[in-house]
C-alpha cells in the first residue's frame, strides 16, 4: 500500500496528491501536522528522521524530500510527466530545481511570514527582511517562468511534467500571501488551466479554503 504522509497545508504535500491522482495512483493520504507534534512521534521519525513532511511510504519502502517522491511516483508508473529521454528527463528536472529553490523558497518566505506565524501564533517574530527577500526572489525569478509559459504550454516545454506539479503547487500560497500574479499573464493563465484539472479538484477547489479554514 502506498501512503502519502503530511498535512493538506503544506503545498508540498499537495504537490504530491495533485501527482499521484493526476497519475491515478492507488494511495492513502495520511495528514500528519508537523504542527501538532504528530511527525515527531517515534513510528514517524522512522519514515522521516527530520519529522518533517511530506514523507511517503510504498509497502516496505520509505522516502522523503517532495521532488525525490515525485520523482519516485512517476518512475514507478513510467508515467509521461517524468520522461525517460535523457535530455527530455534533464530539462523537467531543471525547471523542478529552478521552481524549487527560486520561486518556492521565495514563496514560501512571504507566506511563512504573513501567513503562518501570525496564523499560529508561532513563537518567532515577523520578519520583514525575510518577507521582502521573498517578495524579492519574486521578482525575479517569475519573469523567467513567465517568458517560458509565454512560448510553451507547460513549464518544461509542450507537454504537462513534474516542473507543472513543482510551479502549481509552489504558487498555490498566493492569494493567501496577498501575491498578486497579475503582472504574469501567460503563467496567469496556465494556472487556470492546471487549477481546472481533475487532480486538482480532488484535493481541494482553491488552497486558499485550506488556509481559511485555519483562520
Ligand atoms: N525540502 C523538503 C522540505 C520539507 C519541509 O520543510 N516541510 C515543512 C512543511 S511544508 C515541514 O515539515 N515543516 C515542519 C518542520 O520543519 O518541523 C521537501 O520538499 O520535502
Amino acid at each position: 500500500m502506498l501512503i502519502l504522509y503530511g498535512s493538506p497545508f503544506s503545498s508540498r504535500v499537495n504537490k504530491l496528491r495533485y501527482i499521484a491522482n493526476h497519475i491515478g495512483l492507488d494511495y492513502e493520504h495520511v495528514p500528519l501536522s508537523p504542527l501538532k507534534g504528530e511527525t515527531r512521534t517515534p513510528e514517524y521519525l522512522r519514515i522521516h528522521p527530520a519529522g518533517k513532511i511530506p514523507a511517503m511510504v510504498d509497502d516496505d519502502f520509505a522516502l522523503f524530500e517532495s521532488m525525490a517522491i515525485a520523482r519516485y511516483l512517476a518512475s514507478k508508473a513510467r508515467s509521461p510527466i517524468y520522461p525517460e529521454e535523457l535530455r527530455a528527463r534533464a530539462i523537467v528536472d531543471q525547471w523542478c530545481e529552478f521552481v524549487t529553490h527560486h520561486v518556492e523558497g521565495g514563496m514560501l518566505k512571504v507566506f511563512f511570514n504573513r501567513v503562518m506565524v501570525p496564523l499560529f501564533k508561532l513563537p518567532v517574530e515577523m520578519d520583514t527582511r525575510s518577507e521582502q527577500d521573498g517578495l524579492a526572489w519574486l521578482d525575479r525569478y517569475l519573469p523567467i517562468v513567465e517568458g517560458q509559459l509565454a512560448e510553451h504550454a507547460h513549464v518544461a516545454g509542450e507537454t504537462l511534467t513534474l516542473a507543472d506539479f513543482a510551479l502549481l503547487a509552489a504558487l498555490d500560497p498566493a492569494e493567501a500571501a496577498s501575491v498578486d500574479l497579475a503582472a504574469y499573464p501567460s503563467l496567469t493563465d496556465w494556472r487556470s488551466r492546471m487549477r481546472g484539472e481533475s487532480f486538482y479538484a480532488a484535493c481541494h477547489a482553491r488552497y486558499s479554503d485550506i488556509v481559511d479554514a485555519f483562520r
